[in-house]
């Protein structure tokens, strides 16, 4: 064996390393209150794998089949023809199959433990042996009902925590060659990786060897390319060079005679697995068993959305950026553990992370000595004990998978599915772990017939000593995990120039595909739930009174309070409605800042816009808590000087966009809502992000410290007449507007209006299922869990540029993070727009894009013809709402700091082409 010895774990990585994916499809995930979890582990007999899996907050206990699918295998899901025989999905799958592994003839099945019974039955006689390092999980019990005897070859390295040694699933080339010489060995069966030991890989060279020896006694070698792809990885990890991942997974291949492998494993599948080869006999031999235990040779008891799912796998598990993620996940988890006292295997690989039982923290065990002769390993006490404290489920690991000697607690991270800080809401259980002491611990049940891993436990007196109480970690962790992805990769630099220039240094004309983290927007950008999707797949489409509609209704009401309301296609669509409905010519209308759109609408109808927010609002450096609200002095005196019937109505926004995402508060809303009360002046909300205002009233106002975010908008609402949203925003969907109303005279007038320019006053041009999707998404965004971790996430990114000394707007707002470019760049006039150069050089050098908020957003006066002066330059960098994790936030503080580093070295830009609206859409510029 010519490997070195770097332990893939030491590498130096980039400061900074985040996600190759953003977020697409989330499944909201509840915590599970102490008290269920008390009584649930009783009812699975202390034994955690008995859990239910909806009693289980974070699921550690295996990697398989439980991974995030990229969008593409989504869509392959979609595209599966489902004929008997010769199906496309098969075909797609061969080719993949002579793609990656280079062989020619693939049987698809059900699984990976279909595939180890058609090559067991297939190729080896009772009495023979096979000789493996040892994925044994299921090939052991299935080699016990053949009579197959196994013998399983490992160094004893593969067995100590502490050896560094790299290729722990290497075979003993001594011992294989004796073992060969016997004669009855009938396979061997080499494992790329041993995911019992958390994924340790197998050398290249120990593979080559084993299959040269194999060959001399002509006894055909199998490899189990399951997590071929990690081996191959890790492999390249010490290896580096100039070969892809692909063709050092085509190296493993190649030495083999058959290759199978489950595709729930590194392949990303729920479901499927297959067996490849070039040889024809063997070949043969499967195709005649595979339709009596699987299915036909062209579906092998898979469904064929499940072949392209598969097929579609296997090439997304070739790039290497997800594997370079986790591999950094995995040893961040694992130097957390041993900071705080618990001993891991080493080294890292690429299934989880294993506890070494022997070496844990005294307090945690009984007093008096873990009796010795006790057959329930300490593993299995702890994992029920670990599940007590945090809800998530390990997997104690026990024989045949190990020897008696060691005793290990798996924690196995499912692939593509946790963040970085549920990772670290696990670390902090681990701390928590150690202020518990197991009193008495589990004993076997007598008489249990179930298999080893699944054996009922019970106590005999408490199990635990104390109850310290359930623990609140010190940070909100994400309430969903990930359910699909949408990879994305940082292109060059080369490129990202050649992309801004011809982008005109306007971020809005850039390629998404030229973007790293998209942080242009919050508006229709989020991920969806699994219970928007489940409803918007439920949903009849009908544009005369969907059932869609009503159920949009009831939730709007239940949520907002109005007794009337629209959908629209999107937020502008229901304040063109409002505008030409409520303003006469010449009329004021009365607003807290601006936003774009609502102004221009405003004015179309003949308004005139009024700002009459309070002054701190135009002072980035002021952090006054509530900059959003309208100042009351101003409404008053403006009343006076003009009046009310010239107003048509005050227009409060709700986290004011413009001025920072800065939220109005409850007190001063009621003041304004009392004052246009007295006038007979409507007061309308702009609603958009009125959760995130809600949060942050609970956050910021004491009163409502204790209400829930439904009641503090429900009280926010019954202040006004009505309201527009954008339900691309708060509301969680990619399409939608809502315009609600208590006024029955003013609804019909402005069904009308909608009729005309939207759709049916039941579709408002939406398709039924974005309105069952906007109905759920106003109620998740209601949830505390999830609006805390939505607004603290973007906290985090505020708090690590304004520590870098990055001028930021104050305080922190609630859905962007808006760098000052006045400040930024002060050696840039804003007549040369510094904040449009800002946005447009951190894209240059991160490849994250922002949004200028300044002169350009602005545009021109429409009487002078000047540009409209505004005090705010800035450049915004919203978050998506569930699209990004902590670690994106990282990678985007970094690059912004690396802009301002080299600060002195950005130019200005002059104005090429504007259009005569919204300039900023489509405007182009040049450089100084
Ligand atoms: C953004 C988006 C949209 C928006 C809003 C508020 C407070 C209404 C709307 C319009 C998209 C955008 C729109 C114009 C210029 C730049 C960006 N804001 N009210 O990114 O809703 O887009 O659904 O028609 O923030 O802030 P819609």
């Amino acid at each position: 064996m010519t490997s070195s010895t770097k332990d893939p774990g030491s590498i130096q990585w980039p400061k900074h390393i985040s996600e190759s994916y953003r977020l697409k499809i989330v499944q909201t995930l509840h915590k599970v209150p102490y008290d269920t979890r008390v009584r649930a582990l009783k009812e699975a007999d202390y034994n955690v794998l008995r859990l239910r899996s909806d009693h289980v907050y974070l699921d550690f206990a295996t990697t398989r089949g439980n991974a995030g699918l990229t969008d593409k295998q989504l869509s392959a899901l979609m595209i599966g023809d489902e004929a008997y025989a010769g199906s496309t999905n098969f075909y797609a799958l061969e080719k993949t199959c002579r793609l990656i592994f280079g062989k020619e003839l693939t049987i698809p099945v059900h699984q990976g433990r279909g595939a180890e019974h058609l090559i067991l039955r297939a190729l080896i006689k009772p009495g023979q042996r096979i000789i493996t390092n040892g994925n044994l999980l299921t090939l052991k019990p299935l080699a016990d009902t053949m009579g197959i005897t196994i013998e399983t070859l490992l160094s004893d390295d593969a067995f100590d925590s502490h050896s560094e040694q790299p290729w722990k699933a290497d075979i003993p080339l001594e011992r294989l060659k004796m073992s060969l010489e016997s004669k009855d060995v009938g396979l061997v069966m080499i494992s790329a990786t041993l995911p019992h030991l958390g994924g340790q890989p197998l050398s290249l060279e120990n593979l080559c060897e084993c299959a040269t020896l194999a060959r001399q006694f002509h006894v055909p070698i199998v490899l189990d390319a399951s997590m071929l792809a990690s081996a191959a990885y890790l492999y390249s990890a010490i290896h580096p060079g100039k070969e892809s991942l692909s063709q050092h997974i085509r190296e493993y291949a190649d030495q083999a005679d058959i290759l199978y492998l489950t595709g729930r494993e590194d392949a990303c599948c729920h479901t499927g697995g297959l067996i490849a080869t070039n040889h024809d006999t063997f070949y043969k031999k499967f195709r005649d068993l595979v339709v009596l235990y699987e299915g036909l040779h062209t579906y092998g008891g898979q469904a064929g959305r499940d072949m392209q799912v598969l097929a579609q796998g296997l090439q997304d598990m070739c790039d290497p950026h997800y594997l370079d993620f986790r591999m950094r996940k995995l040893t961040y988890l694992a130097r957390h553990l041993e900071k705080i006292g618990y001993r891991t295997y080493h080294p890292i690989a690429l299934s989880g992370v294993l506890v070494d039982c022997h070496g844990l923290p005294t307090s945690l065990l009984p007093e008096s000595d873990f009796s010795q002769d006790n057959s329930v390993s300490i593993s299995s006490n702890l994992a029920a004990l670990f599940y007590l404290v945090s809800g998530c489920r390990l997997r104690p690991l026990s024989s045949p998978l190990i020897p008696n000697h060691v005793d290990w607690l798996g924690i196995f991270v499912p692939r593509r599915c946790y963040t970085e800080r549920q990772i670290d809401y696990l670390i902090e259980s681990f701390l928590q772990l150690k202020r518990y002491r197991i009193a008495h611990p589990l004993q076997k049940k007598e008489s249990d017939q179930a298999i080893p891993e699944l054996i009922r436990y019970e106590v005999a007196e408490t199990f635990i000593t104390e109850y310290h109480d359930d623990f609140i970690p010190t940070f909100t962790p994400e309430p969903y995990f990930i359910k699909v992805v949408e990879p994305f990769k940082l292109t060059s630099p080369e490129n990202r120039s050649k992309a801004i220039r011809k982008a005109g240094y306007n971020t809005f004309l850039l390629n998404s595909e030229d973007i790293y983290v998209d942080l242009l927007t919050d508006s229709g950008t989020a991920a969806m739930s699994n219970h928007q999707w489940a409803r918007m797949i439920e949903v009849q489409e009908s544009e005369l009174g969907s059932e869609a509609f009503y159920l949009l209704n009831e939730r709007g009401r239940d949520v907002l309070g109005f007794r009337y309301l629209l959908p629209t296609h999107q937020g502008r669509a229901a304040e063109h409605i409002l505008s030409q409905t409520m303003i006469r010519k010449g009329q004021y209308v009365l607003n807290n800042m601006y936003f774009t759109t609502t102004r221009e609408h405003q004015e179309r109808a003949g308004g005139i816009f009024v700002d009459l927010i309070i002054d701190a609002a135009h002072d980035p450096r002021s952090s006054h808590p509530f900059k959003g609200d309208m100042d009351p002095q101003k409404l008053k005196q403006f009343i006076e000087a003009h009046e009310p019937t010239t107003i048509a109505y005050v227009c409060l926004e709700t986290n004011v966009n413009m001025a920072g995402g800065q939220p109005i508060s409850l007190a001063t809303t009621k003041e304004i809502s009392a004052i246009c009360r007295y006038h007979h002046i409507p007061l309308i909300f702009d609603a958009t992000r009125v959760a995130e205002n809600a949060y942050l009233i609970k956050k910021r106002e004491k009163p409502y410290a204790h209400w829930t975010i439904k009641q503090i908008i429900r009280e926010l609402m019954s202040l006004g007449d009505g309201c527009t949203i954008s339900a691309k925003k708060d509301a969680l969907v990619n399409i939608g507007g809502i315009l609600a109303v208590n006024d029955p005279v003013l609804y019909e007038h402005c069904t009308t209006l909608c009729m005309t320019f939207e759709g049916t006053p039941w579709c408002g041009g939406l398709a039924s299922r974005d309105l069952a999707a906007m109905a759920v998404g106003l109620e998740e965004m209601c949830e505390y869990d999830y609006i805390s971790s939505r607004v603290e996430q973007v906290h985090y990114l505020w708090s690590k540029v304004r520590e870098a000394g990055i001028p930021v707007v104050e305080p922190a707002g609630g859905h962007a993070v808006f760098l000052d470019a006045r400040t930024f760049l002060p050696h840039i006039p804003q007549e040369e727009f510094p904040a449009q150069r800002l946005a447009a050089a951190i894209y240059e050098t991160s490849g994250v894009r922002g949004m200028e908020r300044g002169l350009v957003s602005a545009g021109r006066d429409p009487l002078t013809g000047k540009h409209r002066p505004t005090k705010l330059e800035l450049v915004r960098l919203t978050i998506p709402r569930r699209v990004y994790t902590y670690s994106h936030m990282d990678v985007v503080a970094e690059g912004v700091v690396e802009v301002f580093q080299q600060r002195e070295h950005v130019k200005g830009l002059c104005l090429m082409y504007e259009a005569p609206t919204l300039r900023f859409f489509t405007a182009r510029f040049e450089l100084l």
